[in-house]
């Protein structure tokens, strides 16, 4: 495993292999970034930015065990019997799958695991609960660059001050369970409203025939405009029964994007929400590493605690600059 002193003549090399399709070396970038944070800025100038458009994002939210991992698997037998491929971030550590091979067939399965067309990587959550690091955008740009003709971003729930699983995708789908029973209306007030595809899972469960009514009894989320009102499908997705429908309304929605012009200008607007949440991060740890320089800086400290010195003029000194 290649450490902080990796160089930036190594990331080239890995970089273009690559951009080859070397997939042992798409797995060690996607590795370097999530060990050692540094690494972001120095991948990312080198990206080949020009395939970045050609891929296809696709996020799915929703609470832990609603199956989320169960569709993307369907999804990925799906997507490749098209002879598409398909590259999968899930910011869960958790999250099993096996390999598209929910279809059942025991040879299919060991084809998908060598399968050169899907890429599998669970990645650890960070800061907020479920939220999307900045870690986990760097490494969809990645997937971008190596040009998968799809990319799957599998997340739970939302961090509030961090990137939106929405804000790295084209088509969000947000996946509920009967269990949710009840709690419809608490689930409306932040999932549902993110989702263009609203998925009912585990239709072999009570209760979930009236959980799809009452979605659709609630009406129009925030994601309804006058192209395109979020359909609300029922699955189950340990038979991958009803996930053709789900691919369907993906394509659905992405021609309507395309249709309206709205692709291109979503994807501009989210690149400026990356930017500034991109900020806010470097922000953020500037102040904390001023925070513990002042920390070191006992000599400073015991000056303004004895009135030594003014507090003005130690946290000036402190910080290493005047405002
Ligand atoms: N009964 C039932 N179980 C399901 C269905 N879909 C998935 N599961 C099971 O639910 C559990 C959680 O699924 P998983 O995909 O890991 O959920 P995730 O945490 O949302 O990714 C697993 O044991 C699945 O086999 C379904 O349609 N019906
Ligand atoms: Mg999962």
């Amino acid at each position: 495993m290649m450490n902080e002193t990796t160089s930036h003549s190594e990331i080239s090399v890995l970089i273009t292999s690559m951009l080859e399709g070397d997939r042992r070396s798409l797995s060690k970038l996607i590795s370097l970034i999530d060990h050692d944070h540094t690494t972001v800025s120095k991948i990312l100038t080198q990206l080949n930015t020009d395939k970045a458009e050609h891929s296809y994002c696709i996020g799915i939210t929703g609470p832990p065990g609603a199956g989320k991992s169960t569709i993307v698997d369907c999804l990925i037998s799906i997507l490749t019997s098209q002879n598409n491929s398909v590259g999968v971030i899930a910011v869960d550590p958790s999250s099993n799958f096996t390999y598209g091979a929910i279809l059942g067939d025991r040879i299919r399965m060991s084809d998908h695991v060598m399968d050169p067309n899907v890429f599998i990587r669970s990645m650890a959550t960070r800061g907020d609960k479920g939220g999307i690091s900045n870690v986990t955008s760097a490494a969809v740009r990645i997937l971008k660059s190596f040009g998968f003709d799809y990319i799957i971003i599998e997340s739970v729930g939302a961090g509030q001050t961090q990137l939106q699983i929405a804000d790295l995708s084209d088509t969000v789908i947000v996946t509920l369970v009967p269990e949710a029973g009840d709690n419809v209306q608490i689930l409306k007030a932040g999932l549902l409203e993110i989702g263009d595809i609203l998925i009912v899972n585990k239709a072999d469960r009570t209760g979930a025939n009236r959980i799809v009514n009452s979605i659709k009894e609630d009406g129009p989320t925030t994601r309804s405009s006058n192209w395109w009102e979020p359909p609300v499908l029922l699955t189950e997705a340990n038979r991958c029964k009803g996930i053709d429908d789900v691919y369907i309304a993906i394509e659905n929605h992405r021609k309507a994007l395309v249709d309206t012009d709205n692709l291109v200008k979503k994807r501009r607007e989210r690149n400026l929400i990356e930017f500034n949440k991109v900020i806010q991060e470097l922000i953020d740890s500037k102040i904390r590493s001023i925070g513990n320089i002042s920390e070191h800086e006992d000599d400073l400290i015991s000056k303004v605690e004895s009135g030594e010195l003014d507090p003005y003029s130690g946290a000036i000194q402190a910080i290493g600059y005047t405002i």
